[in-house]
């Protein structure tokens, strides 16, 4: 495995355990149970970003992991959502059925609502920063990025496309996915400089050509991945006629963009020096991913 591989897996690990031991605390009940099913797997990647953010800024892993779990509850609760018949109506997450099919759409929706709770509840606790200041500022941008002027925002308009009479124009797709994707890789990206009360200007901007790149990225996928070539992976946008980074910018017009945002994002990162070596891999990582 390479540097970056094996910082990553460890990073899930550390993740994956926090928030396992957060779910299992709760009262035992079904919810309990499709909660801590919703958390399991994925990459952990917006955990990733918050640690090696925090690791930038002098935070020690047992504090920013906190964070890093709240992150990734609000991410889990936004798939399981998303996965909801209401929204995208998919059956298979991370390669498993999806909470709703598992269980029901009652339960799917308790799961998502009370991730989002145990997340907020994480960044509040003493040891998610070094100062109530810091803590403070984790939840007030939580609040922000995953709420109806981030996330929801992003979802909505997505939710609106749908119907609209002709597809989103390059501008519009883009500030849709700023919001829907965006929002949470940006606030990842700076939870260690909100922690520490420093400067999120370099890491902002570090994570909108990010956040970019990753979802031009998940489009690429969406035509080209091993699941597509297999038949497996469903591209619903480009099938239901809706606007994508391919087919507003072709195939190769989409990669280019990419690594042009991959470039752009990288050389935001230039005044933390050689610290940010693992940020600069991320990056890469974003658009050579397979899944
Ligand atoms: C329901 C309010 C609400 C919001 C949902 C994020 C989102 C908004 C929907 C997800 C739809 C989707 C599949 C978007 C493509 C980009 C994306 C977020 C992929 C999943 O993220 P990964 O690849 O997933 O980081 P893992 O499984 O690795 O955690």
């Amino acid at each position: 495995m390479s540097d970056f591989a094996t910082a990553l897996h460890s990073a899930a690990e550390k993740i994956e355990a926090r928030l396992a031991a957060e779910i299992a605390a709760l009262p035992d009940s079904q919810v309990r149970d499709a909660m801590a099913y919703a958390a399991r797997g994925g990459k952990k990647l917006r955990g990733f970003l918050v640690m090696e953010s925090a690791r930038l800024h002098g935070i020690a892993p047992e504090i920013s992991v906190q964070a890093a779990a709240a992150i990734e509850a609000i991410h889990a609760y936004s798939l399981v959502h998303d996965d909801l018949p209401a929204m995208d109506d998919d059956d298979l997450r991370r390669g498993q059925p999806t909470v709703h099919v598992k269980w029901d759409e009652a339960t799917a929706i308790l799961v998502g609502d009370a991730l989002q709770s145990l997340a907020f509840g994480l960044l509040a606790r003493d040891d998610a920063a070094p100062t109530p200041q810091g803590r403070l500022a984790l939840i007030a941008s939580m609040a922000q990025a995953a709420g109806g002027a981030g996330m929801v925002l992003g979802q909505a308009l997505d939710i609106e496309a749908e119907t609209a009479t002709a597809p989103l124009s390059l501008d519009e797709i883009t500030a849709l996915q700023a919001g829907k994707t965006g929002a949470l890789i940006e606030w990842s990206a700076c939870a260690g400089a909100r922690m520490a009360q420093a400067d999120t200007a370099p890491l902002a901007a570090y994570a909108r050509a990010l956040g970019l790149a990753f979802q031009i990225a998940d489009d690429i996928l969406d035509v080209e991945g091993d699941a597509a070539l297999a038949g497996k992976r469903l591209h619903k946008d480009a099938c239901a006629g809706k606007a994508t980074f391919v087919s507003l910018l072709g195939l190769d017009g989409a990669k280019a963009r990419a690594q042009d945002l991959i470039v752009q994002a990288q050389a935001a990162l230039k005044v933390y020096g050689d610290d940010a070596a693992q940020l600069r891999d991320a990056a890469q990582f974003v658009i050579a991913r397979s899944n």
